[in-house]
């Protein structure tokens, strides 16, 4: 940041509201900007943080049509859940709107509407699939039929998950509605499509040029989609849930869920600075150059967020662009993908029903192993063992320590600071650079790592009393005694600040129990925090044991989700009516030795197999399971393959035959062999 600034404007990416949010939105989004922001203002810093819900968009009315309610309902009941959990969990947005709102429909509208009449979208008219029976036109993925590849009969409208293929809707075959299961026609319609090819060049420079100290996640991710080349996007679509395009012969037409949302920022703004004028009008928040603007966001909306929004803002003018989009990679759970609709998930809502009063506890584990750099792991026993062998072995155990003794010691009065002994210096050292180590991190959204150097300062307090032993020399030496719980509770000061951005909640209490009247960043790093003679409260825990009951229910509960999800899975593929043994004998089921394996090139998803089919001459099989396996992992194994499938072609290598394979009820793939060795050739039936 070269630059400097007045004031900052940062956002948070709007959560559907078609769900609870889960902790993979907080340890992506809500909890980083929320650290961020209580940062900035304990620093005295001019801030605004923007949330809200977006409420269009498919996710949406999936949700309403799966529940048998409205989508207004739908919406009006996740956004409340939402906004009431976050609030809960001290994420402390300035305000929290929502894409249904009034001022938000006039803001997108009329923003919509300025571009259009300046000539800045164009207009196209292109064939797409409409299902005559409801009237509507169908999204890529909601189209199905059978693959043109493999006649699976249930391929989607942009990939086939059976044998691997990438598709486009046209080539399916007898496309149907995946929700009604109607036949499509195809239909004409026409949309507006913002041509971002013609952004190009200036936003190669800005982000590739002038933005490098972006997070490379989002850097290359901005990089590859530029080196792509950017083609024009549809920022209308054929819905009837939107707001409505504010053209005439638009009707049944609404602007993209993703035209709409992150000008959501904007007017959650505008209705913010409307109910709190001293904060001087929207426009300052998002036209004065001197404001910063920085974007929260999950990996997922980078495009959307680094291009898209941008060039929109750009369209319209008049507009700053952010300064930054720290956007942190995903968080899995006990090894799995996070699912909302698979249910697979801990959600906020329950968390804060199952374990009340420990918001704190799940706000250090998500930062402590905050997807940063990777994907990372939440598991319910790191959990379990962050809280017990770090906030309440260490913090805790330190902050409890240093007031239960000037309890004991001194009836809860602060002793006044003799003369330091050299290792007291060292120790006051070691911490007096904290408030520079944490800034730059910072302001640098390495929130893992700040927080650790918080942490740090409680390991250095832990270890101050503990090689001071006060206990051992009370009688003997009193004054030294009162040195050494003075920088105990000095440090302990210290703490309350550090943790303020990350642990609010403990720090309020901590705070209270010290009787800190003042309290600011600028004071990190002090010495002299705790005047003497200050009567400090009663002490409590600050953190309390979690206990394996809490966390084997927990573990319970996604297993049981698991469950549920595999027997449902079971009852939407249900065995197969009988065939005769004339038609199974019509499949000539083999053994092959896998000679060599390789990724198709290209592919993401394609191997290439060379199999030893007993014949003598080599055979090549194509197969969709890159994802499951690393090639070399196959050679020299046995696998079942079809070899009387008819031969096709999958990115330019003829494939003759299918390998079987096991398809878990999560949709991972497991390749068949036999127990025992067989000859290669051998048959299967
Ligand atoms: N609702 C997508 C998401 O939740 C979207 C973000 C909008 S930010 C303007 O991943
Ligand atoms: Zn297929």
């Amino acid at each position: 940041m070269s630059k400097s600034f007045k004031r900052t404007t940062v956002t948070s990416a709007l959560p559907y509201a078609n769900g609870p949010v889960h902790i993979g939105h907080l340890a992506g989004v809500y909890v980083p900007a929320d650290i961020y922001v209580r940062y900035l203002r304990l620093k005295g810093r001019d801030v605004i943080f923007v949330g809200g819900s977006d409420e269009h968009g498919v996710p949406v009315t999936i949700r309403a049509r799966k529940e048998g309610i409205s989508t207004q309902d739908v919406v009006d009941r996740y956004h409340n859940l939402i906004k009431k959990s976050f609030e809960d969990f001290g994420i402390s947005f300035d305000v929290y709107g929502r894409t249904t709102s009034a001022t938000h429909h006039e803001f997108a509208s009329d923003f919509f509407r300025k571009l259009y009449d300046e000539g800045k979208f164009v207009e196209q008219v292109s064939e797409q699939f409409y299902d005559e029976e409801t009237g509507r036109f169908l999204t890529d993925r909601n189209v199905r039929g059978e693959c043109p590849r493999c006649h699976a009969p249930e391929a989607y409208g942009d990939q086939c998950e059976k044998c691997g293929a990438t598709l486009s809707p046209e080539e399916l075959i007898n496309p149907y509605n995946a929700e009604t299961g109607n036949p499509l026609v195809k239909r004409e319609t026409k949309h507006w499509y913002l041509p971002l090819d013609k952004d190009q060049e200036w936003l190669e420079k800005w982000i590739l040029e002038e933005h490098k100290e972006w997070r490379s996640n989002v850097y290359g991710q901005c990089k590859s989609w530029l080196d792509g080349g950017l083609r024009p996007r549809a920022v209308t679509r054929d819905l009837d849930w939107g707001i409505p395009v504010p053209v005439e012969g638009a009707e049944g037409k609404v602007l993209y869920v993703w035209f709409d949302a992150p000008i959501g920022y904007i007017s959650n703004t505008k209705e913010l600075c409307e109910s709190h004028p001293e904060l001087g009008g929207w426009e300052k928040w998002w036209k004065d150059p001197e404001t910063r603007l920085v974007h929260f966001i999950g990996k997922d909306n980078i495009v959307f967020h680094c291009i898209v929004f941008p060039a929109m803002l750009k369209a319209h003018g008049g507009y700053i662009l952010p300064d930054n989009v720290p956007s942190n990679e995903f968080l899995n759970l006990e090894g799995n993908k996070i699912s909302t609709s698979k249910n697979y998930a801990v959600w906020l809502n329950e968390y804060l029903e199952d374990l009340p009063n420990r918001q704190d506890e799940l706000r250090y584990v998500l930062t402590a192993n905050a997807p940063e750099t990777k994907d990372n792991d939440f598991t319910w026993a790191d959990y379990q063992a962050r809280c017990n062998n770090e906030l309440v072995a260490v913090y805790g155990n330190f902050v409890n320590r240093a007031l239960q003794l000037t309890q004991k010691y001194y009836e809860g009065a602060v002793p006044g600071c003799g003369e330091l002994s050299d290792y007291d210096r060292a120790t006051l050292a070691e911490f007096c650079d904290v408030k520079d180590k944490l800034e730059s991190l910072l302001e640098n959204f390495k929130f893992r790592e700040a927080q650790k150097e918080a942490m740090n300062l409680a390991r250095i307090g832990n270890k101050y009393i503990a090689d001071c032993e006060p206990w051992k020399v009370v009688k003997s030496d009193p004054e030294r005694v009162k040195t050494i719980i003075n920088i105990s509770l000095q440090i302990t000061a210290n703490l309350a600040i550090a943790f303020e951005p990350f642990l609010p909640f403990s720090s309020g209490r901590l705070r209270e129990m010290l009787a800190m009247k003042s309290f600011s960043w600028e004071d990190l790093g002090r010495t002299d925090l705790m005047s003497e003679g200050v009567v400090l409260s009663k002490p409590e825990l600050l953190f309390t044991k979690i206990e394996d009951d809490v966390i084997a229910a927990q573990v319970k509960k996604l297993e049981d989700t698991v469950r549920a999800n595999e027997e449902a899975a079971y009852r939407a593929n249900p065995v197969k009516p009988n065939v005769s043994f004339e038609d199974f004998e019509k499949l000539d089921i083999r053994v092959g030795l896998v000679k060599s394996c390789e990724k198709v090139k290209k592919s993401k998803k394609l191997l290439k197999f060379v199999i030893d089919d007993g014949s003598g001459i080599e055979r090549t099989i194509v197969s969709g399971i890159a994802q499951w396996y690393e090639p070399e992992r196959l050679v020299g194994k046995r696998v079942l393959f079809v070899a009387n499938f008819e031969p096709r072609k999958m990115m330019g290598v003829e494939s003759q035959g299918m390998i079987l394979s096991a398809v878990n009820f999560n949709g991972d793939l497991a390749v068949t062999t036999t127990i025992d060795e067989v000859k290669p050739g051998s048959q299967v039936g």
